[in-house]
């Protein structure tokens, strides 16, 4: 395997070991609130610390990003990491299990590494790109799935500025008329992971951050997947908002999700 991608799994997995030996304690976490419907735990903080342990100890010239601990490392590095230790705490801390180690490698602000593991199935998927995308080592595409009647889709509801909602709600709406479902399933990072690996045929968010979403992407790019923002534009790590399917679904995606934009959607909603 690639060097690179060889410590991002090995960090991956020591992030995952944190958090399911925390699993059965998390009544004794000390639990904060970053923002409104926003939590944290040691066990976010503990994983982080353990990532980037092993990636600055494998590459002290690499900048690092993370969710809890914010930049690291030199500025200005060419190479930079930007993970997520715990994508899904809501989740974790309610016992629900649905939650993801995120880590994604950009070089010169393009991603080209990307690591998702979900350590309660010890389901591990990567990309590199132009090499594919793998789960547990078996190569993954995105489906043959032609339009929205009998589609899966995965979906984030709005938790924070609830100034959102309603044009939220309007996709929404519009989506499951034809789907054949929508799932909350609480994890981004895992989300676009099922979307490159055929589990959803598509996902769209409003409001994420760059760590929950750098690994997923290149996970849905390398499957064989399409990425924008709400607008078909590329420019969803600025915006936050993203719509992913295989290549066939995604337009009627962005076609119904078109008439619901409004000006603030077009920016960077907090939501
Ligand atoms: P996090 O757990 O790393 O914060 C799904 O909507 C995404 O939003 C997740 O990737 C999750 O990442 C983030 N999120 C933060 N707070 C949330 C909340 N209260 N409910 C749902 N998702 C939340
Ligand atoms: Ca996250």
């Amino acid at each position: 395997m690639d060097p690179m991608l060889n410590i991002a799994v090995r960090a991956a997995r020591a992030a995952g070991d944190i958090i399911v030996r925390a699993m059965d304690r998390v009544d004794l976490l000390n639990i904060s609130l970053k923002s409104r419907n926003d939590f944290v735990s040691d066990v976010d903080r503990q994983a982080e610390h353990e990532i980037v342990g092993i990636l600055r100890k494998a590459y002290p010239g690499h900048a690092v990003l993370g969710e809890e601990h914010g930049e690291q490392g030199p500025a200005g590095s060419d190479h930079v990491w930007v993970i997520d230790p715990l994508d899904g705490t809501t989740n974790f801390l309610h016992g629900f299990p649905q939650f993801s180690v995120s880590i994604g490698q950009f070089y010169r602000g393009r991603i080209e590494r990307g690591v998702v593991y979900d350590p309660l199935r010890q389901e591990l998927f990567v990309a590199q790109r132009g090499a594919g995308a793998t789960l547990n080592n078996r190569r993954i595409r995105v489906t043959r799935q032609k339009g929205l009647h009998g589609a899966l889709l995965g979906t984030g509801i709005p938790f924070k500025d609830q100034s959102y909602i309603d044009p939220y709600l309007a996709m929404l709406k519009s989506l499951l008329r034809d789907a054949a479902g929508i799932r909350r399933a609480g994890s981004a990072a895992l989300d676009l992971a099922y979307v490159a690996c055929g589990r959803l045929d598509g996902f769209w968010e409003i409001g994420l951050q760059r760590w929950d979403m750098a690994a997923g992407v290149l996970l849905v790019l390398e499957a064989g997947g399409l990425v924008s923002d709400l607008e078909g534009g590329d420019k969803y790590f600025d915006t936050g908002s993203i719509v992913c399917a295989n290549p066939k679904l995604h337009a009627p995606m962005l076609e119904l999700i078109a008439p619901h934009l409004t000006d603030p959607l077009r920016g960077r909603p907090t939501v």
